[in-house]
């Protein structure tokens, strides 16, 4: 049985009655549990405290959580927050070599996290593919003033499922035997990592339903038979009331809408979230593509007719509109970001951005960060395989994310929301100024979808003095190497930013360094960094391709298509062996 969280209230002094602080305790022993989630295949999968699936985790505006961590499990591993800003807080945020070094098997590890804002999060493994074995759970985190009124709220966490372990998986996917990349395909699609989930609702009465997607890869359409669905929350940021028959949901993204409970119980009525088949190279017969929930009237009430949803275009950012309103400044830097994936010299299928494939550093990044006094600033120490970012203190940043590949990516930023500024088609080459459509009170969120051949742009404030991770949150593209770390006001992280003794012990267990720069070396000296594979000689990088791209296309349009097509099969296998024409 799970172990109820410990609540202690700690009284704020006598200024205001209403404002209280609690912390919140939850102690998490990580453990394998074999179980059969699905009703398909029996497997070990990672749990918490000998259950599965792990528990919801549940939080108030102003409260402190805590997580006492042990990992019992033959690996090491971490958790991560997603979508919390972690001001002040970097150390607890999560990500395996780049704010710590992950947590020996048998080892210890507190998570305190001060809450400082408020929405639907979740929280997940972030060393190797963790989450992909069901190390994933939401983290709700409640206001009591919320801005929309309401009766109930459930929770609807939407996953796909794999009936073998990650490590498995990752082994046939980053292999020279699959060079076109094709990623695992999910045997089943899970809600709240279980099926046949119910939902009671009184006639009447207005629930919140927090949608999140926890999925590896796979990207849902969520409808629900004879009820409208108002979105009023988008990735923990409160949006203008918008109505909707049917919203596509990605990677780590979540919604919150409201639902008005029919006045008659004559009926139930199936909430759905079908798989999109595009994000699957191969769709094979046994999938089990569409999950449905139950909304229950009355038990004893016939189930309505399903209702046949177009899904349509939905524009995220052009439909929905914070309710707190931020202005946008002008971008002080921009930064073009190109994802591809590619043949690299090791002959694997990785993913790239500007060419380069992430590979963890020897030393977690922002211990780098904190031990190399002013040459923090000098993104060289950071090593060149971790892709480092460096931005200046309270500098705004427009990071333009052109997804140079056939299928669509969802990408997260850690430590902030970011406005979703721009969109376009190809790839943007900076030969015309950016095409903003919208600097007026942009659609926030820490997700965003950039789909296959267009570019989007992100603009936030380096407001956060720490270490962030940036990458796409398919978990495998992940594990391919589709990431940078952005290293966010190094000047003024001392004094700001702290680092717990016992986290450097587990990276002394490990037998990981925990000073100095990527290699664990003084200074410029990067000898003996974690390197990783390099374009194969001779080979035109992305960017040169676009380049080639633009000129013949304005010469011969006809014949610069084909020699397009011909360069880009020969050198960019595409993702999934899809075509890109
Ligand atoms: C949370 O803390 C902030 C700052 O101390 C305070 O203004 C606010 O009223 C608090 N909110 C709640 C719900 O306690
Ligand atoms: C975690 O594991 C330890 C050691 O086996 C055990 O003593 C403790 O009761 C477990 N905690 C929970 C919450 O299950
Ligand atoms: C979550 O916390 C809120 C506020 O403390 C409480 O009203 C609610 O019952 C809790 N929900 C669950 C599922 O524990
Ligand atoms: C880890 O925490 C558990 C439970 O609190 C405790 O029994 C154990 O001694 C701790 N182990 C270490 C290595 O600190
Ligand atoms: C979750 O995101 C993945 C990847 O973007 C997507 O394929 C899947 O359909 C999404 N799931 C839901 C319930 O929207
Ligand atoms: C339920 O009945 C009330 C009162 O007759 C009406 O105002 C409301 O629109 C009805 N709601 C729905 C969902 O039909
Ligand atoms: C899943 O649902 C979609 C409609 O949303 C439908 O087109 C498709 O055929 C369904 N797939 C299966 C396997 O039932
Ligand atoms: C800009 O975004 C806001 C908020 O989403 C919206 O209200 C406004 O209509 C948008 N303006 C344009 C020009 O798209
Ligand atoms: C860094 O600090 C050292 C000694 O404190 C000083 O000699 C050096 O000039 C500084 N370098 C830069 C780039 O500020
Ligand atoms: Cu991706």
């Amino acid at each position: 049985m799970f172990t109820t969280p410990i609540k202690t209230l700690a009284l704020l002094g006598l200024a205001s009655a209403a404002a209280h602080a609690a912390v919140v305790t939850y102690n998490w022993n990580i453990t394998y549990v074999n179980t059969n989630p699905d009703g398909l295949m029996d497997r070990r999968v990672i749990g918490i405290n000998g259950q599965f699936p792990p528990p919801a985790i549940n939080v108030t505006l102003n409260d402190t959580l805590v997580i006492n961590v042990v990992n019992q499990i033959s690996e090491p591993t971490t958790l991560h927050a997603h979508g919390l800003f972690q001001t002040g807080n970097n150390q607890m945020d999560g990500p395996s070599m780049v704010t710590q070094c992950p947590i020996p098997p048998g080892a210890n590890f507190t998570y305190t996290i001060p809450i400082k804002q408020y929405g639907t999060y979740w929280i997940h493994g972030h060393n190797k593919g963790h989450y992909v074995d069901g190390l994933r759970a939401p983290l709700i985190i409640h206001n009591p003033a919320e801005t929309y009124h309401y009766d109930e709220e459930y929770t609807l966490a939407f996953s796909d499922w794999y009936h073998d372990e990650h490590a498995v998986l990752l082994d046939e996917y980053l292999s020279i035997f699959n060079p076109t990349g094709a990623e695992p395909v999910p045997k089943s699609a899970l809600i709240n990592q279980m099926l046949n989930t119910q939902f009671l609702f009184v006639p009447g009465k207005v629930y919140r339903l927090r949608i999140i997607n926890m999925s590896a890869l796979a990207m849902f359409h969520i409808h629900i038979d004879g009820h409208d669905m108002d979105i009023i929350e988008v990735d923990g940021v409160d949006v203008q009331r918008t109505t909707v028959k049917t919203f596509p949901i990605s990677a780590a993204q979540r919604y919150s809408i409201l639902v008005t409970a029919k006045n008659t119980t004559t009926n139930n009525f199936l909430i759905h979230g079908d798989m999109d088949p595009e994000m699957f190279d191969t769709v094979p017969d046994t999938l089990q593509m569409n999950i449905t929930g139950t909304i229950i009237y009355d038990a004893a009430s016939p189930l309505a007719s399903e209702e046949l949803i177009d899904w349509g275009e939905f524009d995220d950012a052009a439909l929905l509109t914070p309710v707190v309103p931020m202005a946008t400044t002008p971008a002080d830097k921009q930064i073009s970001l190109t994802a591809s994936f590619q043949v690299m010299d090791d002959h694997i299928n990785k993913a790239t951005f500007n060419d380069i494939t992430y590979v963890a550093p020897k030393v977690p990044t922002l211990y780098t960060a904190v031990s190399m006094g002013n040459l923090s600033s000098d993104p060289q120490v950071y090593g060149t395989y971790t892709h480092p970012l460096v931005l200046k203190h309270n500098s705004w940043v427009d990071i333009i994310i052109n997804n140079n590949d056939a299928g669509n990516h969802p990408f997260h930023l850690h430590g902030h929301v970011f406005q979703v500024v721009g969109r376009g088609d190809g790839v943007y080459d900076g030969s015309t100024p950016y095409p903003y459509f919208n600097t007026t009170n942009p659609l926030r969120r820490d997700t965003v979808l950039v789909p296959s051949l267009t570019n989007v742009a992100i603009r936030f404030q380096a407001n956060n003095p720490g270490v962030w991770f940036f990458h796409c949150h398919i978990e495998w593209h992940l594990q391919a190497g589709l990431a940078t770390t952005i290293i966010e006001a190094p000047e003024s992280m001392s004094g700001v930013l702290t680092v717990d003794q016992t986290h450097l012990e587990h990276c002394t267990d490990l037998g990981l360094p925990f000073s100095g720069n990527a290699a664990g070396n003084q200074g410029l000296d990067l000898t003996g960094q974690n390197i990783g594979p390099n374009l194969l000689p001779g080979k035109f990088t992305s960017k040169g391709i676009v380049a080639l791209f633009f000129t013949v296309l304005s010469a011969v349009a006809g014949l610069a298509t084909i020699i397009w097509y011909a360069q880009d099969d020969e050198l960019v296998p595409s993702e999934e062996g899809k075509e890109t024409k």
